[in-house]
């Protein structure tokens, strides 16, 4: 297992409050390298594709309107300990629960418009960076 790449996507809310640039460098300067990167819009079955695993949950439907109805950055990224340093970084799912300094705590808005989504384990970043990016756009 690659422990070096993870995946991220910044969300709709965070290109509605003009932060893409405030979390662009919160990551850098956590010491990433940008890979991968790509601005896109996901149509709802996209995003539903996308949020598969939450599929019959009671949030499933906000979360995928709310992720098709504006732009998203997704990123591949480097960096040792690739997955758990970047789940640090962005916070608790709920921005009320993140630490300080957190970009949830920093630019999230509530629990679901929460600025930024970060993958959990390497299997999945493997997953979804394979959704938005063929091999040629990694480098
Ligand atoms: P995280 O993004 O912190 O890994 P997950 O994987 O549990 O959180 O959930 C995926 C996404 O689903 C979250 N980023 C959030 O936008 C949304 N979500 C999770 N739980 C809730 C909830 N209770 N209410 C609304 N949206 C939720």
């Amino acid at each position: 297992m690659n422990t070096r790449f993870t995946f991220c996507m910044i969300k709709p809310d965070s290109f509605k409050k003009d932060c893409v640039s405030d979390i662009l460098l919160e990551i850098l300067k956590a010491g990433f390298k940008i890979r991968g990167i790509k601005i896109t819009m996901l149509t709802k079955g996209k995003a539903e594709q996308f949020y598969d695993i939450h599929q019959g949950k009671e949030f499933f439907d906000r979360l995928t309107t709310f992720i098709s109805s504006g732009p998203v950055m997704a990123m591949v990224l480097e960096r040792a300990n690739a997955v758990e340093t970047l789940r640090e970084l962005i916070g608790k799912t709920d921005p009320t629960q993140a630490a300080e300094g957190t970009i949830r705590k920093l630019y999230a808005t509530n629990t679901t418009q929460n600025a930024i989504h970060a993958s959990d384990s390497y299997e999945n970043a493997e997953r979804e960076w394979s959704f938005f990016f063929s091999k040629r756009e990694i480098y």
